[in-house]
């Protein structure tokens, strides 16, 4: 099976090294790809130089900061025609332990997309301040009601996927960034019969760098669900 680790990075220099080492420890028979949009901290340079100490790294580099949803869509194309067999999700930023790893592809044996899942057993959240974890938590209820997606945890970013069913999506469409990225490409893939497996997994705040979270990521969730929502009902 050749296994394929999607990172987007913007702005994550104190992370990138680190993180790609703990993976490697992990699992060592899989390759890394780094989706990084011209970070102004040097992100990108740090892989370059990474590329020349470690074969199994690989870098996109993209012209600047043109979101989460893109950057993935990209590395999906970039693992399709390179003919990988299973790619994932993962945060930079030490929010993904690697050491699910193995679970994930233990799981994704008798499935075709494994989400981490911060809610499916209660809420597994380490140092998030209340208030966000309240429109986490929330954000995913909503979401659960008004697609009918039978997703916990549908905004979470720890994911798992066989490349055999991400080419059934068009991923040139796929517009929305943030959770409305998560919920889009779950919603895409349940409604086609995609054979989707939630795994528990605790969820850490980034442990240095900035956030990117804001109100337009929001706003953007917010109303996806009801786009997806009206979608389904009009077959569209
Ligand atoms: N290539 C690319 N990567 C991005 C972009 N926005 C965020 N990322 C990366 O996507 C991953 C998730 O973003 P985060 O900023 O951690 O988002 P979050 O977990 O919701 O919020 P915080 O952890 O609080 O910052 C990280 O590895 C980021 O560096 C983007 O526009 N382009
Ligand atoms: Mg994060």
């Amino acid at each position: 099976m050749k296994i394929l680790i999607i990172i987007p990075t913007y702005n994550e220099s104190d992370n990138i090294r680190a993180i790609a080492g703990e993976i490697f420890d992990v699992y060592g028979g899989l390759d890394i790809l780094v989706v990084d949009d011209n970070s102004p901290d040097g992100t990108g340079g740090i892989v370059r130089d990474m590329q020349l100490e470690d074969t199994r790294v690989h870098l996109l580099e993209r012209s600047g900061k043109l979101g989460l949803g893109t950057a993935y869509c990209a590395g999906f194309l970039w693992a399709i025609e390179r003919g990988y067999d299973v790619v994932f999700e993962m945060d930079a930023d030490f929010s993904h332990d690697p050491k699910e790893i193995p679970n994930f592809l233990r799981a994704i044996e008798s499935a075709d997309v494994v989400i981490g899942s911060r809610y499916s057993t209660g809420v597994n959240v380490v140092n998030w301040p209340m208030q966000r974890l309240l429109l986490s938590w929330f954000a995913n209820l909503y979401t659960r009601l008004i697609t009918r997606m039978p997703i916990y945890d549908a905004t979470g970013g720890f994911k798992c996927f066989r490349t055999d069913i991400l080419r059934g999506v068009d991923l040139t469409k796929i517009r929305s960034n943030g959770y409305a990225f998560q919920i889009e490409m779950n919603f895409k893939l349940w409604k086609r019969g995609a054979r989707m497996l939630e795994i528990p997994i605790i969820f850490v705040d980034r442990r240095s760098g900035v956030s990117k979270m804001s109100k337009n990521i929001i706003w953007e969730a917010a109303w996806l669900v009801w786009k997806l929502r009206l979608l389904s009902i009009f077959g569209a």
